[in-house]
């Protein structure tokens, strides 16, 4: 394409966004082409952000457990699980988890993200009793536990439906889902990063039917391996389809590949470009996803930073015990502190505010920081897209 028509698809694609028109799957996938400015891209996806959040940044305090990193699931893209008899599998003691609890609740955290292997050996009531140690215990602390991929798992086990285990789940006090499982949604990528487990419509009907009983999840998108433009903007636009039934996704968080010690380690990782690309094109894509967060685990603090800029208003939490990254040769540090996650904003030129998991202000004791209650909600003055 010629510089004068390149420009001119631009501003069709500009004209649409500020009139607050959807973009479809030939708009996404001219984005993705080099030749267009990644700054244009950027700024488009920065006036999208603005205008549907302002100029504030939220972050929450929160922590990570995976209660084991047994898994009967070989993806090509982990490097987290184990085998059953790998020396460096573990499953938590009770004792275990009880200690994590303590820990999050002296470091103030309202949040744990709870995630791990398909153990071949742990029944589901292992899993559900787990959820219901922590909610007896602590049971401020928001428990956003289990991707789809662990639902499904769970369905296999209990031979119930998808809708019975999320509300024995829920009952237990699982209180929303992590994005994570989505990977990419289209069968060419699908079956060759993870053929086994959970496929696409069951990872679409599960995050569907917990929005059915009220129960808020986020999504994600893992990019920057062996898929195309193509897959990730038709990944992006069934993610859409959902919103528009449910309304129950809170936030997208894209995922940059790292390819370290796993079965795709030949493969180079995502540039930071093609990270601020995806961050941007997630925003324009999703005019029905309130939030998109930039990870900085996975995106690395500098690009999770530049990215508040690239149509992100979110950069997760403090997270302590983070291993799915780690394992997977991520750089950053093990978790940051609260002044330092703030300093990052502030750089950034936008106003750090506490969330919680479900996107309420966090107001804190001025004298004792680990006393917090949930203010209103962040999202309550409705912007349309
Ligand atoms: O499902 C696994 C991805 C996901 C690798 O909901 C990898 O707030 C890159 O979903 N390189 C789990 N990605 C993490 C996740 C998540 C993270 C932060 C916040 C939230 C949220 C969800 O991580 C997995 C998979 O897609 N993953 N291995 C890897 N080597
Ligand atoms: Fe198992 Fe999850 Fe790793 Fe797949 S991504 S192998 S399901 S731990």
């Amino acid at each position: 394409m010629i510089s004068s028509e390149l420009n001119a698809r631009f501003r069709e694609i500009r004209d649409k966004v500020e009139a607050s028109e959807r973009l479809s799957l030939e708009d996404g996938l001219f984005l993705y082409e080099p030749e267009v400015s990644l700054q244009a891209v950027g700024e488009l996806a920065n006036y999208m952000r603005e205008r549907l959040n302002g100029n504030v940044a939220y972050y929450n305090i929160n922590t990570h457990l995976n209660p084991t990193n047994v898994c009967v699931y070989r993806c090509r893209f982990c490097a987290f699980r184990k085998d059953l008899r790998d020396e460096s599998g573990y499953a938590m003691t009770d004792e275990q988890v009880l200690e994590r609890g303590r820990e999050a609740t002296a470091n103030g955290c309202t949040e744990m993200h709870i995630v791990g292997g398909l153990h071949h050996q742990r029944k589901y009531e292992w899993y559900r009793d787990l959820i219901s140690l922590l909610k007896t215990n602590f049971p401020q602390i928001h428990l956003k536990a289990w991707t789809a991929v662990e639902i499904d798992w769970f369905r296999f086990q209990t031979k119930k439906s998808f809708r019975w285990v999320l509300e024995d789940m829920q009952a237990a006090g699982q209180g929303s889902m992590p994005g994570g499982g989505a990977e990419i949604f289209h069968p060419e990528v699908r079956d060759q990063l993870c053929e086994h487990k959970a496929n696409t419509p069951s990872w679409i009907e599960i995050h569907k039917t917990a929005h059915e009983i009220g129960m808020k999840t986020n999504c994600t998108m893992l990019y920057g391996h062996v898929e195309k433009a193509y897959h990730r903007i038709d990944h992006l636009m069934r993610l859409r389809e959902l919103q528009d039934k449910t309304g129950g996704f809170q936030v997208c968080i894209p995922l940059a590949f790292h390819p370290d010690n796993t079965q795709l380690s030949d493969l180079k990782k995502p540039s930071g470009l093609m990270d601020l690309r995806t961050v941007a094109i997630s925003r324009l894509m999703l005019d029905n996803i309130r939030h998109i967060k930039a990870y900085w685990i996975m995106l690395g603090i500098e690009t999770a930073q530049t990215a508040l800029a690239y149509g992100a208003d979110d950069l997760d939490g403090t997270v302590r015990h983070e291993l799915i990254y780690h394992d997977a040769g991520a750089q950053t540090p093990e978790f940051l502190s609260v002044e330092q996650i703030k300093q990052l904003i502030r750089e950034a030129g936008r106003e750090p505010i506490e969330r919680d998991t479900t996107y309420n202000r966090v107001i804190r004791d001025a004298n004792d920081f680990t006393q917090w209650h949930s203010g209103e909600s962040v999202d309550a003055e409705l912007v349309t897209a």
